[in-house]
């Protein structure tokens, strides 16, 4: 069967099991395809479940909404921000000269990347929309390598399923599946609006990740891990968001 005609199986499969059968029934089929994402507990987690499901299988590999020049929004709006804690402002002194990116888990390679490194690989750019979920939203130009670029030079082994991601504030770290971490959208990013992204928009290194609400992208990234389970991590929903009562999967 081809790949769209199963998808097209399966979804018509889900659609008529949350509509006839009873939600609970959806919810199976996602399982049995792997679709079922690590927030599912709990009173939201059925909606969760379809939410991320049919999301996967119908737009997997869509490209967020790219923008020109002329559309960027006059001044990008830094989300509040608590006072940054003593090792950022170490490492801002410094020029973030010393600012460490580290690659490690489920991968051939692990490795540890300076921003001179990883500004000495191809750099992307895309003009997109940050979304935040509180409904304020602006356009920018973002540049960065593509995580895919990075996950290539580690080598990912084939059981990855998730990528993990740490900011240098403890309170933020998120996670992804393959298809949004090998996406060509998703950009570990350096520079805003043809500078250096600045500290009230993550710099110097932040994820990006335009298919998702502004909350999965992570400002002050220093640590990824490559895994094929979420329960390790924190409460074992799958990132702060949902310990929080946010949804781990925010596509939009
Ligand atoms: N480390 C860290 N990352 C973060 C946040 C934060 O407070 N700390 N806020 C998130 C939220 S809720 C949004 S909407 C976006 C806002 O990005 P911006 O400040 O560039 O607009 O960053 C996200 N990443
Ligand atoms: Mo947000």
């Amino acid at each position: 069967m081809s790949d769209l005609s199963r998808r097209k199986l399966i979804w018509t499969g889900l659609a008529a099991a949350a509509g006839v059968t009873g939600l609970g029934v959806a919810a199976r089929i996602a399982q049995k395809y792997g679709l079922v994402p690590p927030d599912h507990g709990g009173i939201y987690g059925l909606g969760e479940t379809l939410t991320y499901a049919s999301q996967r299988l119908l737009t997997r590999h869509s490209l967020a909404r790219e923008f020109s020049r002329s559309q960027i929004s006059k001044r990008p709006v830094p989300n509040e921000m608590p006072p940054l804690n003593e090792a950022f402002k170490h490492l801002q002194a410094g020029g973030f000269a010393d600012w460490r990116l580290s690659v490690d888990g489920m991968v051939a390679r692990p490795g540890t990347f300076s921003l001179a490194q990883l500004k000495s690989y191809p750099s992307r750019s895309q003009i997109t929309q940050l979304a935040c979920e509180e409904g304020w939203s602006y356009i920018a130009e973002w540049t960065g390598v593509a995580l895919s670029h990075i996950l290539e030079l580690v080598g990912i082994q084939p059981q990855a399923r998730y990528v993990v991601y740490f900011s240098i504030d403890p309170d933020w770290w998120e996670s992804i599946d393959m298809a949004d971490a090998l996406h060509p959208q998703t950009f570990i990013a350096y520079g805003l609006n043809g500078d250096e992204l600045p500290v009230g928009n993550g710099g110097p290194l932040r994820l990006r990740l335009p298919r998702q609400l502004g909350y999965k992208s992570v400002k002050f990234i220093t640590h990824m891990t490559v895994t094929d389970s979420l329960k390790g991590f924190g409460k074992g929903l799958g990132s702060a968001a949902p310990e929080a009562g946010y949804a781990w999967y925010a596509g939009i």
